[in-house]
């Protein structure tokens, strides 16, 4: 009897809930997506507290649209979690949500729509116009700074050459203020990619900034604003300076405007100059139509840092760059440029079509064994190369090089999906890739299997597309913390991130559209040093202004978000 009544008190407990109810747990045990979900895609919840079944309940009415099932549990090893699954593939009923269970309370809400996408991708693309460097920068919900870093850079004095530089614009790396070229390349280079495979998505897709030119389209626009910085960066004789920074990282409530220490120029390398090749080359195809002058400018430049490549066939410097003494900004350091040569040989190659950069290509690509088995990092980039190679419309490519990255890819992307499938989290990491920006790593796999989707042309292609989709699921909110790692998207989003804006400004709220690094089990900061020795890989983050290693932002970790967002808008 008493059990009964226990029961029963319960059971009215939860039938009472309601969204509006406030309700201490709310998304602690139950992990949905917090943006949403698309109608005809799978569906899943993640409940990490024992619990047999879930109902869903429509956030206007609290009037219960599903029920179903709880499967598992799953023992998710990153995170170390018991992951019960839901399926609520079946509900198809656009509207608004949330989900409740016998045994956790309740969820986050979270949508079920066509467009959910839409208000993101305005977000993430909005990001890059407030990391504009050297100008103003001004938003309508007060996120602003005025004109920062516009004094010319001195050379280092630790290169030989003397002098100073006008370097100004571009954008802010990440947290800090520095620039940086490769990191610069690798995200502009996915956004260019972005617009050149979705085009369609893209071209009349406005997110408000304030230039002249009405006819390019603004994801264009905010590329070019850091194109033109990339360009400044190179040397006559055609080889790129690798940074432009400050000796030593300003403090953290310093605003742009206020960090007025002199910022140096430092030694070229050629990991910089690969990478401005392969990206002015990009340039030329996607803005000949928007801007012939601009798009010639690019050609020049990308086959001048090319002749410099190709007169200097050994590494500059020996080993890749390293910090001068008295200097401890970004080092962005590589000890191969190989894969840089690579991916510049391949672009110039696809857009002029010259023999020479088709000879490169043949006589180098087998470097690669298997040619597709990880994804793009800013220190690894022939992956790109690949890509750009399979989407060419080019007629004179060659068929068994494409025939061999089609094999390899394909024996890659099904290793994801099988990831995915035996991942509580259906997260598409291993154990190994949560180190630093683990969450932009988790992207550019996700990148991985849209290529998948679109070329390889299999009976797997919804399957990989829908892979590349819990990808965004588990940085929405369906995850280990039920936390957004988007500032401004969903309920519970991260907040205290590693980036001077937010920091320095007196607004509550950080700068909107910006993804956190992620857990990184390499514990590279002092805060995450706090945490116990045992932590699981997937929960190795804070979201502490102090965690640089988990909790920085940075226009690398947000170019793949906004590719991945757009191929599934
Ligand atoms: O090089 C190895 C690689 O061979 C190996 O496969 C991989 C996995 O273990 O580790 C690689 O080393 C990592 C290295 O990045 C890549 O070369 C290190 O563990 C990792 O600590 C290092 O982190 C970088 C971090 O700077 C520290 O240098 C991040 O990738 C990079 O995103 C981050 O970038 C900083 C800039 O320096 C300054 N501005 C902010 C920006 C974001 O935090
Ligand atoms: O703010 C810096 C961040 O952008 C870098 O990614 C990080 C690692 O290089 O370093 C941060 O700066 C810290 C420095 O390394 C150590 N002293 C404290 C600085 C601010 O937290
Ligand atoms: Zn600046």
């Amino acid at each position: 009897m008493k059990e009964f009544i226990l029961v029963t008190i319960f059971l009215f407990l939860v039938s009472n809930l309601s969204y509006t109810s406030e309700k201490i747990e709310t998304g602690l045990y139950i992990k949905v997506d917090q943006v949403g979900y698309h109608i005809n895609e799978e569906k899943y919840v993640i409940v990490t507290a024992p619990s047999k079944n879930f109902v869903i309940k429509r956030v206007s009415d609290n009037k219960q649209i599903f029920s179903g099932l709880l499967k598992g549990p799953i023992s998710d090893y990153d995170s170390g979690d018991k992951c019960y699954i839901g399926d609520f593939s079946k509900l198809m009923e656009p509207g608004e949500y949330y989900i409740e269970t016998d045994g956790a309370g309740i969820s986050y809400k979270f949508k079920i729509g066509d467009n959910i996408l839409r208000d993101v991708l305005h977000k993430t693309l909005y990001s890059f116009y407030l990391q504009r460097c050297g100008t103003e920068v001004k938003d309508d919900n007060g996120f602003s700074h005025s004109a920062c870093h516009f004094k010319p850079a001195l050379l280092h004095p630790s290169l030989l050459e003397k002098g100073e530089i006008n370097v100004t614009g571009g954008w802010h790396d990440a947290g800090d203020y520095g620039k940086y070229v490769v990191n610069s390349g690798i995200s502009t280079a996915t956004l260019l990619y972005a617009y050149e495979r979705y085009t369609s998505k893209l071209k009349d897709f406005k997110f408000n900034i304030h230039e002249t030119n009405k006819s390019m389209p603004d994801i264009l626009k905010e590329a070019k604003w850091n194109i033109e910085w990339m360009l400044k960066m190179q040397r006559q004789d055609g080889a790129v300076y690798h940074k432009v920074t400050t000796e030593r990282f300003p403090e953290m409530h310093k605003k742009p405007e206020d960090d007025i220490a002199q910022q140096y120029i430092y030694e070229i390398t050629t990991t910089a100059t690969g990478n401005l090749a392969a990206v002015a080359a990009i340039a030329v195809r996607i803005y000949k139509d928007f801007d012939s002058e601009f798009a010639d400018k690019c050609l020049n430049a990308a086959e001048k840092a090319w002749r410099f490549l190709y007169y200097h066939p050994g590494q500059i410097p020996k080993g890749g760059f390293k910090n001068p003494a008295g200097t401890n900004t970004g080092q962005y350091s590589d000890g191969f440029d190989g894969d840089e040569r690579f991916w510049a040989a391949t672009e110039l190659f696809l857009t002029t079509g010259k023999d020479s950069y088709r000879e490169y290509i043949l006589k180098n690509y087998n470097y690669w064994q298997p040619l597709i088995s990880a994804p793009a990092y800013w220190w690894e980039v022939y992956v790109l190369a690949m890509f750009s190679y399979l989407y060419s419309e080019r007629k004179d490519k060659d068929l068994e090089f494409i025939q061999k990255i089609k094999e390899d890819l394909t024996k890659h992307v099904d290793s994801l999906l099988e990831r995915i499938e035996n991942n509580g989290y259906k997260y598409i990491l291993e154990e190994k890739d949560y180190i630093w920006g683990s969450n932009s790593i988790a992207l550019n796999y996700a990148i991985n299997l849209l290529v998948a989707s679109e070329i390889l042309n299999n009976d797997k292609t919804e399957k990989y597309r829908q892979g590349a989709r819990e990808t965004l699921h588990y940085l929405f909110g369906r995850n280990p913390f039920s936390k957004s790692y988007i500032t401004g998207i969903g309920t519970n989003y991260v907040r205290n991130i590693h980036h001077r804006p937010t920091v320095s400004d007196n607004i509550e709220e950080p700068y909107p559209g910006l993804l956190a690094g992620g857990p990184n089990m390499k514990k590279n900061d002092p805060v995450l040093k706090q945490l116990s020795f045992d932590t699981p890989a997937a929960k190795c983050y804070v979201d502490d202004t102090g965690s640089y290693a988990s909790n920085e932002v940075a226009i690398n970790w947000n170019a793949p978000l906004v590719y991945v967002i757009t191929s599934l808008m």
